[in-house]
């Protein structure tokens, strides 16, 4: 897995909690939010990454789920076209921050929907996920522009599973030929040929972790997956992600790492 130097995220704003949301776990509590974003970017330099902060933006509260903005690879970036109305304004807000670091861009064209939070790099192979954010054109458009690139790509269709919003809700790579995946997607025929550390129910929302570098990060609360992990011979860098749990947020979508 290639290695990460840099990282952008945008700081929550103090309409945090008028973002969108399909859990019902209460409303987040904005100083929490803070302090746990603030761990967040903590740990990401803790792993050896120089961050970009870009400042809370109050015309789109899920503005701090940054992922879902664009797709980096180490050749080039593709900014993304969300699939929820609410959000599109953030990758006008994106582009010249992606621009500081990237001269190749490509974008994801009307009809095509895409959120970042649906692709899932492992490697040079990428899952594509279809959900209700990500459509077949913007999967369809991707494919294209990573193909360009030399990377393969196969779809992965989520829109039947009610309890994840996006691919990456319910899987991760995390290098060294292996994928995380929640007890619904482990036995998934696509992801044969991988290590599959299969996350039991009680802890799906742990499905969400991100490897960095020499760590693992995964949310807190969750030791069952933390201890199967340190097992395999992974590091888990643990974070509280409470808060954002309640806005259908997880570990990787307050990063584009690359
Ligand atoms: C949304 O519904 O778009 C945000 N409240 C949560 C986005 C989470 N992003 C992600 O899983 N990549």
């Amino acid at each position: 897995m290639h290695s990460f130097t840099k990282a952008i995220v945008c700081i929550p704003g103090s309409n945090f909690a008028d973002g969108l949301t399909t859990v019902d776990f209460g409303v987040p509590e904005h100083a929490t939010v803070l302090h746990q974003h603030e761990r967040y970017c903590e740990a990401l330099r803790e792993c050896g990454l120089e961050l970009t902060t870009l400042p809370a933006d109050l015309w789109h509260p899920d503005s701090t789920f940054v992922e879902d903005t664009a797709i980096l690879t180490p050749k080039a970036a593709i900014l993304c076209r969300p699939g929820a109305a609410s959000r599109a304004g953030e990758i006008a807000a994106m582009r010249p921050v992606i621009a500081r670091f990237f001269t190749a861009i490509h974008n994801v064209e009307d009809p095509g929907t895409l959120d970042g939070g649906d692709i899932c790099e492992a490697e040079d192979h990428f899952f594509l996920g279809l959900s209700h954010r990500t459509n077949e054109e913007g999967c369809r458009q991707l494919a294209g522009h990573l193909s360009d690139l030399g990377h393969t790509s196969t779809i992965v269709d989520i829109r039947a599973m009610k309890s994840i919003l996006h691919l990456k809700s319910g899987i991760a790579y995390i290098g060294d030929n292996t994928l995380v995946a929640m007890d619904e997607m482990a036995g998934n025929p696509l992801f044969r040929g991988y290590e599959v550390v299969r996350v039991c129910r009680e802890e799906s929302y742990a499905a969400n972790c991100v490897r960095v570098n020499e760590r693992v990060l995964v949310p807190s609360g969750y030791p069952k997956l933390a201890a199967e992990l340190e097992r395999r011979g992974f590091h888990a860098l643990l974070l509280d992600m409470s808060e954002f749990r309640k806005m259908d947020g997880g570990l990787s979508c307050l990063s584009l790492r690359f």
